[in-house]
């Protein structure tokens, strides 16, 4: 990061989201260097059109913060929480103790470990509080999975949940044509 400008998260989101009122997803993060990991949620509901708002809350540098989110999302209108941290990644876990909502944990891999231990301490969660835990790094994975989960009970959005699968498809199938050729 040395020597580059970052954009912050809240500043990128805030960017991505234009002026959607009432997000329904929260992605939050342990650090701003998470942020070019997490960007990819956000671009997926970008492109499915689902208001949503990202900052930076760190279970360890910024505890009572945690809590205050943790025990607040469902009142302000949340629907789903995406928690990304890498590391000694306690974020995804201790959001979803604190929330009635369901939490995607994503493993962001930093320089040592590449990113297991991200992923197993966000994926190994005690029976009774689960965190619903995507591929290292797989951020995109993260946003598509709130997306059906909100598309459960829209319409709307299962129809373009739908098409993009339908898209993937034909993608998929264009470059099967290049091998059989
Ligand atoms: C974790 O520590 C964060 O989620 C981040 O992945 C990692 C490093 O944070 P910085 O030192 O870059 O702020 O809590």
């Amino acid at each position: 990061r040395r020597g580059k400008k970052v954009e912050t998260a809240a500043v990128a989101a805030r960017r991505l989201a234009g002026d959607a009122s009432g997000p329904q997803v929260s992605i939050i993060m342990g650090s701003d260097s998470d942020w070019p990991t997490m960007e990819a949620a956000a671009q997926m509901l970008t492109d499915f059109n689902v208001g949503f708002e990202a900052d930076v809350v760190s279970a360890h540098r910024m505890p009572e913060d945690m809590v205050e989110f943790g025990r607040g999302a469902h009142e302000r209108g949340i629907k789903v929480i995406i928690a990304g941290a890498g590391g000694a990644a306690h974020l995804p876990g201790m959001v979803a103790a604190l929330t009635p909502l369901p939490v995607i944990g994503v493993p962001v891999p930093l320089a040592h470990l590449d990113g297991m231990d991200s992923l197993l301490s966000i994926v190994q969660m005690p029976g009774g509080v689960p965190v619903a835990t995507v591929g290292v790094g797989n951020a995109k994975n993260a946003g598509l999975l709130a997306v059906r989960i909100l598309a459960a009970s829209s319409p709307e959005l299962c129809k373009a949940m739908v098409k993009y699968q339908s898209d993937l498809r034909d993608a998929a199938a264009g470059k099967g044509e290049n091998v059989r050729r």
